[in-house]
């Protein structure tokens, strides 16, 4: 059987690759991009050309490095193309390895001055400052209801509170920021001195989102995906980070949602974004993923995805579940908004079960209870 290593970074491999004696002309090929960089021992030789061939097929790279021993740099992604054209017994070896490491070590969550324990699942309580979400639009537009709110879903055992102050439900019409600001200055400044638990701000402007940051907040929810600019306010801001697929903006995304494969193209996605931010300096543990049920998908991709949640795992990131209340539940269920709790629920243990980390959340206590149970349940 093939012994096999998998490192997040270039660094940590690098230097076990040296200390292993691996050439340096070796390592020199190795590609700079986040990418996993695996170590594989034991593998016939025969099979170490296949493997490496298959490897570069799919946009990876690959050394032969004496005897029975190559190394690997590949994304995740393609480790999964491989996996699922049936690969060779080290490609499985490898795909194993991956979900292995990520089962046993919860990813870190961190920014700076503070951090969340994902040892166990985590929710965040859904408090909109707005005249017309989908689902409690209206009601927490006075500041003091809307702290009452947080209050409540903090006793609930939310274990983060996300702020927003623009619909971006489908079809929604966007507010300027400096409207979206004025709905959620005071519930962020007075929630993030009041509560024990950290603050998000649920905004895609990168103006509204340093404000946000400078009065208390610490981590951007961003539903566009993390674009330049607001990459740069969370590095220059020190803060943490979910980033978001959505297709088009919440006017047009329900416009076209075929996907060649909605899993995949979203985790490429996701990926990507992740890369770009670690790139311009975003600590790659200040971030989350989120693959955006309901932002540009329909229901069978909606299903598609809950039912895949886990896969995104194998980014190495937090992944969070945002399935509160959203339409597509409403289609199987044949109800509204305010009657959807058995499939938010469902939909939160489905991914539990997955390994799913944060749960986005309007009715925070049946999810806290809910996950609770999940947990039990869990194999040990
Ligand atoms: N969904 C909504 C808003 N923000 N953020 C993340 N990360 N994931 C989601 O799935 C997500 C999100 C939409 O829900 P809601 O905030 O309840 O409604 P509205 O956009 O109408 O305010």
């Amino acid at each position: 059987m093939a012994r096999v290593r998998i490192y997040s970074g270039l660094d940590e491999a690098l230097s076990e690759w040296r200390r292993l004696g691996v050439p340096e002309g070796a390592l020199g090929r190795m590609d700079l991009d986040t990418k996993r960089f695996i170590f594989i021992d034991g593998v016939g030789k025969e099979e170490c050309s296949s493997l490496l061939a298959s490897v570069e097929r799919v946009g990876g790279r690959g050394f032969h490095c004496k005897g029975e021993r190559a190394l690997l740099a590949i994304t995740p992604l393609s480790l999964e193309q491989l996996m699922m054209e049936g690969g060779s017994a080290s490609v499985q070896e490898m795909g194993a390895a991956l979900r292995h490491r990520f089962d046993e070590e919860p990813p870190a969550f961190e920014w700076e001055g503070g951090s969340l324990d994902l040892s166990s699942p985590r929710v965040m309580g859904v408090l909109n400052v707005t005249p017309d979400s989908f689902s409690d639009g209206g009601r927490h537009l006075d500041a003091e209801v809307a702290l009452q709110r947080a209050r409540t879903m903090r006793e609930e055992g939310a274990d983060l509170i996300d702020v927003g102050g623009e619909s971006t439900r489908p079809g929604a019409l966007p507010v300027d920021a400096g409207q979206e600001w004025e709905r959620i200055a005071e519930v962020i400044r007075r929630a993030s001195d009041e509560l024990d638990v950290p603050i998000s701000v649920d905004t895609r402007r990168p103006e509204v989102a340093i404000k946000a940051l400078r009065a208390g907040a610490s981590l951007v929810n961003d539903v566009s995906g993390l674009q330049e600019g607001m990459r740069d306010v969370v590095r220059g801001e020190g803060a943490a980070a979910i980033i978001m697929h959505m297709r088009g903006d919440p006017r047009t995304m329900q416009s076209d949602t075929r996907y060649t494969e909605v899993v995949g193209d979203t985790y490429a996605f996701l990926e990507r974004q992740v890369r770009k931010a670690v790139e311009a300096g975003v600590p790659w543990e200040g971030l989350a993923v989120d693959p955006g049920l309901g932002f540009g998908k329909d229901l069978q991709g909606n299903m598609a995805i809950l039912s895949r949640m886990g896969e995104y795992r194998s980014l190495g990131r937090p992944v969070l579940l945002g399935a509160s209340r959203k339409s597509f539940l409403g289609q199987v269920l044949g109800s509204e908004a305010g009657d959807r709790l058995e499939g938010s629920l469902a939909a939160a243990a489905v991914a539990c079960w997955q390994g799913v980390h944060l749960f986005r959340v309007h009715d925070v206590r049946e999810t806290v209870r809910t996950l609770r149970m999940v947990q039990a349940m869990k194999p040990r």
